[in-house]
């Protein structure tokens, strides 16, 4: 370090910062977010000297991606597993149209992210300046606006703390990203304090709301109800457990869209696997089941992904209760008997004590037995997963050969068995995550923690995300990619796996090596088919024309080590046995696990073929 850059360092460190941007990092290190996902550029420079002093001073740490879509998908990774907001940057230009597809994902996903692009000087504007991305250039605030719930520019310093609570708030409150672009004159803008003048962690709390009448109509439609399921979406992860307590009491069954899959212990005795996109026979027949006169859908918005293509026989009709903590997430039940809003733990924990009181499960005792039989037991907890599997395990053990090339369904099937419990697995957009919705169920140490008393226990895992995680809703190619980096840096210590395609990898695998620089134990596992493997099988089931999806033959293991990052090859089964997973898990750096996979297994996927057909 040179005398002069010593020099300023020191002064910097000796007086308070007085930059715009220290006031917006000051707010980030009031909320406790850890990282900054980006890329630097001109524009942007002011903010990454605040959080090099923001660093310096233990605060936040910058993450620099190599795409900014990778940013934004480290992000949306970041918030999902650490329940905190995630924050993104770019430059202005092609910084900031590199990040949409990112914060659609989670725009889509309803991840909260605050967004942030840099724009030129405000006399700049209408001048061509250099990626000039104003409404008289680009116009970057219009190309967000379909994927942001708040999207301003920051036109004047005077509006910067203002429109900085309101865009948290509204990320928070509403679960999306939200988007700030403001010029490089007005991040550098001289202020007399950078310190925060409000309390932004009290302003996000969330108010939980309740609804009476919608609460009242509830519990005396369970009360009239013969049989009931539940079907819990992605947005019931911050109750999944009193969830839980409540169907053990009236004796329930519970099955999952995709994206609530993680939310709920696959051997959990009343789970009935997935329905949707990828899912049990088992699920989508306990809801045919004529007998089932009630169907409580909790936490989900319904789209064709969640619905099974929006079955109305079996799922969209007026057995349906539709419970949600979002207004506009309702729209799509207007065939629902009931609609209850509010917060979804505050509903649960008003219900289970309700029915508590008024001793409605006096012929449940035996049904409680059995699934506390199963919570609590961590011993004799993974020799009583077979019995317990519901949902179609005999039928499939025909696939748990190992023979070579390797079969997607042996391969989900063996990860559970072969990483710890409590790995969390992220499955890209493609067969990978047909793959996984079907066949992989991750062992899940909670069930066993489980409280027993049916209080709801308010861990840190309880508004993070599953154990199993995909970005349904938008899908984009290679987000297991990045967001699995942001969620290894949520979640120090706990395993992250990435499923992802060859297809994915070769979009997006550059992001391995964040999390090579970062040290960060992830370990991809690439299924290798040489294909974009969703859209060959799409176009065979579907009859389309067999166009467009072959890839080229590719050895990602010497790829990987081209980078820097360890690669193994594996080709037949016994390659994967030999690895010692602990010592890859427990690795200061990412691992890459090229397997070549059958390419000629079908998917599980004719729901989705079906829509396409009949579209
Ligand atoms: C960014 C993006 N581009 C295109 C698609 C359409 N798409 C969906 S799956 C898929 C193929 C993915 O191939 P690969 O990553 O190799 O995974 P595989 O299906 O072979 O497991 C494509 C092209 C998409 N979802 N996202």
């Amino acid at each position: 370090m040179t005398d002069e850059v010593a020099d300023r360092r020191e002064r910097e460190q000796n007086k308070s910062p007085d930059e715009a941007c220290d006031l917006l990092i000051s707010y980030l290190e009031q909320l406790g977010v850890e990282y900054l996902f980006g890329i630097p550029g001109g524009a942007i420079e002011p903010l990454y000297n605040s959080l090099a002093r923001s660093e310096r001073r233990g605060g936040i740490k910058a993450v620099v991606a190599r795409h900014e879509t990778g940013a934004a998908f480290m992000a949306e990774g970041y918030a999902r597993n650490s329940g905190r907001l995630g924050v993104c940057c770019s430059t202005t230009g092609p910084g900031a149209t590199n990040l949409i597809t990112g914060v659609a994902s989670a725009y889509e996903n309803k991840v909260p992210l605050l967004v942030i692009t840099a724009q030129t000087a405000l006399k700049s504007f209408g001048k061509r300046a250099f990626q000039e991305s104003a409404d008289t250039g680009i116009n970057i605030v219009g190309m967000f606006q379909f994927c942001t719930r708040f999207n301003t520019m920051v036109s004047h310093i005077d509006q910067l703390e203002q429109k900085l609570i309101t865009a948290v708030m509204t990320a928070i409150r509403e679960s999306a990203p939200v988007h700030l672009s403001i010029p490089i004159d007005i991040l550098k803008a001289h202020l007399s304090s950078a310190a925060p003048r409000y309390d932004l962690p009290t302003l996000i709390q969330q108010p939980h709301f309740q609804d009476e009448r919608g609460i009242t109509r509830l519990i005396e439609q369970i009360d009239r109800s013969r049989k009931i399921v539940f079907v819990l979406g992605s947005g019931s992860r911050e109750a999944e457990s009193l969830i839980l307590d409540v169907a053990a009491l009236i004796d329930a069954l519970v099955v999952t869209t995709p994206d609530g899959k993680g939310l709920v212990s696959p051997y959990h005795p009343l789970y009935r696997g997935v329905i949707g996109f990828a899912g049990h026979a088992s699920a989508s027949k306990l809801l045919a089941d004529p007998a089932v006169d009630t169907i409580i859908a909790v936490g989900t918005i319904i789209s064709e992904w969640t619905s099974n293509g929006w079955d109305s026989a079996s799922f969209l009709n007026d057995r349906l209760i539709h419970i949600e903590s979002e207004a506009s997430h309702l729209t799509g039940s207007p065939m629902s008997k009931i609609h209850v809003r509010g917060s979804i733990t505050s509903i649960f924990e008003n219900l289970s004590e309700n029915l508590r009181c008024k001793n409605i499960d006096k012929n449940v005792s035996g049904r409680q037995d059995i699934a506390h039989q199963t919570i609590g037991k961590e011993t004799t907890f993974r020799e009583k997963i077979e019995q317990v599997q519901h949902f179609e395990l005999a039928s499939m053990r025909k696939y748990y050969d190992d023979s070579s090339p390797i079969k997607p369904q042996w391969l989900m099937h063996r990860l559970a068995q072969l990483f710890p419990p409590n790995t969390r697995y992220l499955a890209d957009t493609g067969n990978s995550f047909a793959w996984a919705i079907h066949y992989l169920h991750p062992f899940d140490r909670r069930m066993s923690q489980r409280r027993t008393d049916g209080r709801h226990d308010n861990g840190r895992r309880q508004r993070n995300a599953g154990l199993f995680q995909c970005a349904l809703e938008f899908a984009s190619m290679g987000w297991a990619i990045g967001s699995s980096v942001g969620a290894a840096l949520a979640c120090p210590g706990e395993p992250i796996v990435c499923i992802t395609g060859d297809g994915s990898l070769l979009m997006s695998g550059q992001e391995m090596t964040v999390a090579l620089q970062h040290q960060l134990p992830v370990v991809f596992i690439i299924l290798n088919d040489s294909s974009l493997g969703m859209v060959k099988h799409g176009q065979l089931l579907g009859g389309a024309e067999n166009i467009g999806h072959q890839l080229p033959a590719v050895d990602f293991s010497e790829m990987a080590r081209a980078m820097g990052v360890v690669g193994y090859r594996i080709k037949q089964s016994q390659d994967l046995l030999n690895l010692n997973i602990q010592t890859i898990c427990s690795r200061n750096g990412p691992t890459v696990l090229d397997v070549l996979i059958d390419p000629d297994e079908v998917p599980p996927m004719d729901m989705r073929i079906k829509t396409l057909v009949s579209a």
